[in-house]
């Protein structure tokens, strides 16, 4: 029975290069969102596929692990045709990993520095001493492990630390331990990302009677198909006979030559890291971020808590005030400029003492009432619903992340909520040219009727001093003055009476234009406080997600 290692598929160098970089990718997309135990793993893997595509690929290390006395140390000094690697009676022999390095040791040096086997545990087996009889496993660092089932626990991490570096593993079973349960679940399992990389041997097969043989390694076939390894090449091996290792040895130059194992070991991590990860970034997001009715909702609650709906009042106020003051009656207009105005009350902008060639410029802290604590849970509520709408279909944690970053700057909110209140134009004017117009009117009215009155003033004090009377003229049955005097007063509450309605109507709308004004500078505070940051978890979650596909190989 000749059984080849399964050809596997071929790994591209450059195809795995870019999966690893995908790894790195992802790492740095979920960096601060998920929690660093789930990424040990692609850590781990980064770093040592990183350091062992940078040493030697010209060297394939293989690993012979297996059970105290079946016979790894047996195996390696059979094929390393030497005895260096000591076997023994007295279980467990092997505490510290041998090498034994075929051809030259420059490369293969640092490859087995990085592996941790001390330098008095390496061999090189040279093929001078043998003609070419060795050089077709040149490039081949077989490595033979202490036992994975020790009793000494030590040996049992040693091992593991080594399955994690090598590049193949040979795992050596004998006839009376080949089905037990921890080779089974703890190792061979655990290895089923790394089918292209594994070889079983059922060694010591000399002890079996011959017709035993078969029998057991179908036993042994059915027990790896369970582990998840079918097609995993299956050998019978007999350490204490020359003979009894050619097909390992044949299985072995075949590896060698290929060059492949490192690659495909990597690659096998590789998928074991990606599957582990998969439920990280399953399923595809359904929005593209918060949505227009959580954003709405937002800005309301952001307004709310910004006091806009009294500024905009204060803005209304403001403008019919000033307009009564400009273009109200001159007899009571001075009445008015004693009344404060509503928007400097609050330290507006719009509001701000215009002296002559001074520049307006927003206070730094307004005299808005602060939110009210229902208006700041309020906004907490709308801020949780943004996060819950944006980020509830994803994965946990994401949700969380999503729902954290929300929230992430809701300290700064009432501050900068301030700052945009008065960093906002309020678009209040203060002496637009038609009320110039009304006023000019209302003063050319009254000072009509004052000389109107002036006139009759005069006529009755010429008369009271007995002084010749001058003639008024009259228009029809009225004398002139005091149609100048009725008329003048009559005339200024008629454009009085006119001009109500039209400065109402003027300041709702200078209040819509406050109110738009106000609620987009609400609306970008809302942006750069809270939308912004979800959306950084959102791409990151995306970018995650696509760097997982092509680091599973999907292109
Ligand atoms: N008959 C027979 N005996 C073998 C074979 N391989 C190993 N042995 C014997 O089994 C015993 C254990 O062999 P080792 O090579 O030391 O086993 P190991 O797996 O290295 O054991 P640890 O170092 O303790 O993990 C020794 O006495 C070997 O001579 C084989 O193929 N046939
Ligand atoms: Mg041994």
């Amino acid at each position: 029975m000749r059984e080849a290692l399964r050809g596997g598929q071929r790994v591209d160098p450059d195809d795995l290069i870019t999966r690893l970089d995908a790894v790195r990718r992802f790492l740095t997309a979920v960096d601060g969102h998920l929690p660093d135990e789930r990424l040990v793993p692609a850590h781990t893997l980064v770093e040592r596929a990183g350091t062992r595509l940078a040493l030697s690929r010209d060297h394939t290390v293989v690993a012979l692990a297996g059970a105290t006395g079946s016979g790894k140390s047996s195996l390696f000094n059979a094929l390393a045709r030497l005895d260096l690697s000591p076997v023994g009676v007295r279980r467990p022999t092997t505490g510290v990993a041998h090498a034994c390095v075929w051809g030259p040791l420059d490369g293969a040096n640092r490859l087995l520095d990085w592996i941790g086997v001390l330098p008095r545990h390496r061999f090189i087996r040279e093929s001078a001493l043998d003609g070419d009889d060795e050089s077709a496993l040149h490039g081949l660092v077989l490595l033979d492990l202490p036992d994975f089932d020790s009793v000494q626990h030590a040996h049992r991490l040693e091992v593991d630390r080594l399955l994690g570096l090598v590049d193949l593993v040979i795992w050596v079973v004998d006839p009376q331990k080949y089905a037990d349960r921890l080779v089974h679940t703890g190792y061979l399992r655990e290895f089923h990302r790394h089918r292209d990389v594994t070889l079983v041997v059922l060694n010591q097969a000399d002890r079996l009677p011959p017709a035993e043989l078969p029998r057991v390694l179908d036993d042994l076939r059915r027990l790896l198909d369970a582990d998840g390894l079918p097609g995993v090449p299956l050998l019978a091996t007999t350490a204490v006979d020359r003979s009894g290792t050619t097909e390992l040895r044949a299985a072995l130059e075949e590896t060698v030559a290929e060059r492949q194992a490192s690659l495909r070991r990597l690659a096998g991590d590789i998928d074991t890291v990606v599957e582990r990860l998969a439920d990280l970034v399953e399923p595809e997001p359904a929005g593209t971020g918060p949505d227009a009715a959580g954003t709405r909702a937002l800005t309301g609650a952001l307004a709310a808590a910004a006091g806009v709906p009294a500024v905009t009042t204060a803005v209304e106020a403001a403008y019919r005030h000033r307009a009564a003051g400009a273009t109200g009656w001159p007899v009571v207009r001075g009445w008015r400029r004693l009344r404060p105005d509503p928007l400097r009350r609050l330290h507006l902008p719009g509001g701000g003492e215009q002296t002559d060639g001074a520049v307006e410029k927003p206070l730094a802290a307004t005299s808005v009432p602060d939110p009210t604590a229902a208006q700041r849970s309020a906004l907490g509520l709308a801020v949780r619903t943004v996060a819950d709408r944006a980020g509830g279909d994803l994965p946990a944690p994401w949700p969380a992340a999503v729902t954290g970053a929300a929230r992430s700057r809701l300290g700064d909110v009432p501050d900068a909520l301030d700052r945009a209140v008065a960093g906002t134009d309020l678009g209040v004017p203060e002496r637009p040219v038609w009320w110039r117009l009304v006023g000019a009117v209302q003063w050319l009215v009254t000072l009509t009727a004052l000389a109107g009155l002036a006139w009759l003033v005069l006529g009755y004090a010429l008369r009271a001093l007995g002084l010749p009377d001058p003639d008024e003229p009259m228009v029809g049955a009225v004398p002139l003055p005091t149609l100048l005097l009725l008329g003048g007063l009559l005339a200024g509450l008629l454009v009085a009476a006119v001009t109500r309605p039209v400065v109402r109507w003027a300041a709702r709308r200078a209040r819509l234009r406050a109110e738009r004004r106000l609620a987009a500078a609400v609306a970008a505070v809302g942006e750069e406080h809270v939308l912004t940051p979800v959306r950084a978890v959102l791409t990151s979650y995306a970018e995650a997600r696509d760097a997982l596909r092509v680091a599973a190989g999907k292109k």
